[in-house]
């Protein structure tokens, strides 16, 4: 059943991989590399790239530094700026996938459905929405984070009459020049809307359910001499990536978050109060950005020109409830009426989805959207008991926050390749964590991120339903050493 859908050629295992977004398009590459071509890359999508195709907005910025936010095996000397646009790093994703021959592996308009393991097989049958199926034998979820749009139930959103979109789904036809626009929603991406449309509508209503805080970082334009010199000495691009001083910036935050009453949280608050006391003139304004949960609880906002764009004569920031959505534009609690010819819904995404709706069906019939009532998790992120050969990438409980998921992918990719050596070498069929390993792990990762400032109280995406951060709570330095080998005596092999 295999023929009709599979890309794959050769002999071997047959890997599924989910998703051809930043993590499909590396295990296709790091697969290639070692000689295994027998996988197929299934993309529900008409092109590859995922959050970077899908997000298409004005500002669109990456708030990882571009040469850090780059596969450490292909470092890109082009790169036009420290932080890098949108629709460079979408191109960067085509020109790698490209150049290491990916292409030929992706399955597009492939959206996959379920995925249910044959016990007796020891396969994964993968069902998808075209009615198609195959077989594998190892399946890698690749499907990313950020991918389901919340749109807020705002009544009256339908009777809008100018056009209104979520962020990421961006309607290319919004006029944006010189007209009326409204951006519901204050993460990155609203922020960064807000900033690019600052200087080119005639106004911008940012509506600001709450404030938040401004990490102030560097941006500048690399010139054609210093592009010139990555290109001959990729030693120079190391030394960006190794910078001690971007170093010390992630440490002194992946160590801080572990507890929200750690001096490094003070200190990055410190930076953003001050950030905000030094930028902000109108003292008004000043008390309306001004957050009242700590700095790091939502994901920081990396900023080089957020208080800068928001003085702008265009833009006002509206902070009142919105009662509803007109044809006019947004009506206030307070009787105010915002007339908009653009709605912009900057409003997040649904991020306990994963790889739903998909179902996937494990070992006696387990269910994943049964394993994850409570809260989608992982055995350190990335394998699931009961749900053999069965591998997440940037799945749940993975590490968070303002550095490149690139590198959490590259390692999660090496700890899978030693986990999967003895099926690669045919001593056993299949691998998968203990339910007792995969318990005492979560009991301690829901301990330690009661503790994290992610959990000091505020709301954001990085929380599961029961209030509890769903993010790795310890130290990066902890993730890079718990990926540095899987402890084979936490999983049970199968022949
Ligand atoms: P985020 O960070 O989840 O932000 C969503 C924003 O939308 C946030 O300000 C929310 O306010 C706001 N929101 C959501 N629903 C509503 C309603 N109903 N009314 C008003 N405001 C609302 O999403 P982003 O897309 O900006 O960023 C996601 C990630 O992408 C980011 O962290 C980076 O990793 C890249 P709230 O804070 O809940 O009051």
């Amino acid at each position: 059943m295999n023929d009709a859908v599979w890309k794959g050629s050769g002999k071997g295992i047959r890997y599924a991989i989910i998703g051809a977004g930043m993590s499909g398009i590396l295990a296709g590459i790091k697969l290639i590399a070692r000689g295994e071509t027998n996988f197929t890359i299934f993309e529900k999508g008409n092109d590859l790239g995922g959050t970077w195709r899908d997000n298409r907005y004005p500002g669109l910025t990456c708030d990882t530094p571009a040469h850090a936010y780059s596969y450490s095996f292909a470092l890109n000397p082009q790169w036009s700026a420290y932080y890098a646009t949108g629709p460079e790093i979408h191109a960067y994703f085509r020109t790698v996938a490209t150049d290491r021959g990916v292409l030929p592996y992706i399955r597009y308009g492939s959206e996959v459905v379920s995925c249910n393991f044959d016990e007796s097989a020891g396969t994964w049958a993968i069902g998808l929405a075209d009615g198609g199926t195959c077989e594998a034998d190892v399946v890698f979820a690749a499907s990313g984070v950020l991918h389901h749009p919340n749109v807020p139930a705002l009544p009256g959103l339908d009777s809008f009459g100018g056009k209104a979109f979520h962020s990421a789904r961006w309607a290319d036809s919004a006029v944006l020049d010189g007209t009326r626009v409204g951006v519901i929603g204050c993460g990155s991406t609203g922020i960064q809307i807000v900033n690019a449309l600052s200087s080119r509508s005639a106004r911008v209503v940012h509506f600001q359910r709450s404030p938040q805080w401004i990490m102030p970082v560097p941006q500048f334009d690399y010139t054609s001499e210093q592009k010139a010199d990555f290109a001959k000495d990729p030693a120079k691009i190391e030394a960006i990536r190794r910078d001690p001083v971007y170093w010390e910036n992630i440490y002194r935050f992946t160590d801080g978050v572990t507890d929200f009453n750690s001096p490094q949280i003070a200190q990055i608050e410190e930076i953003c109060r001050q950030n905000l006391e030094n930028s902000v003139k109108d003292p008004e304004l000043r008390e309306k950005l001004r957050p009242n949960y700590r700095a790091a609880c939502k994901r920081l906002i990396y900023s080089w020109e957020y208080y800068e764009c928001v003085q702008r004569p265009a833009v006002f920031v509206e902070t009142g409830g919105i009662e509803r959505i007109e044809p006019e534009g947004v009506r206030m609690k307070d009787g105010t009426l915002h007339e908009l010819d653009v709605l912009v819904l900057a409003t997040g995404f649904k991020a306990d989805q994963f790889i739903r709706p998909a179902t996937v069906t494990g070992r006696g019939g387990r269910q994943l959207d049964d394993f994850w009532a409570v809260r989608p998790t992982a055995h350190y992120a990335v394998s699931l008991p009961g749900f053999p050969n069965f591998f997440m990438l940037n799945g749940p409980t993975g590490p968070v926050g303002n550095f490149p998921l690139i590198d959490i992918a590259e390692m999660q990719w090496e700890y899978l390749t030693q986990l999967l050596a003895p099926v690669r070498q045919g001593e056993a069929r299949t691998v998968e964590p203990t339910q007792d390993a995969f318990e005492a792990y979560e009991a301690r990762r829901i301990e330690a991120a009661k503790r994290t400032i992610f959990g000091s109280g505020c709301s954001s995406w990085y929380l599961d339903k029961t209030g509890i951060p769903a993010t790795w709570p310890w130290s990066y330095q902890a993730f890079v050493e718990a990926m540095a080998a899987p402890r084979l005596d936490e999983f049970h092999f199968a022949s």
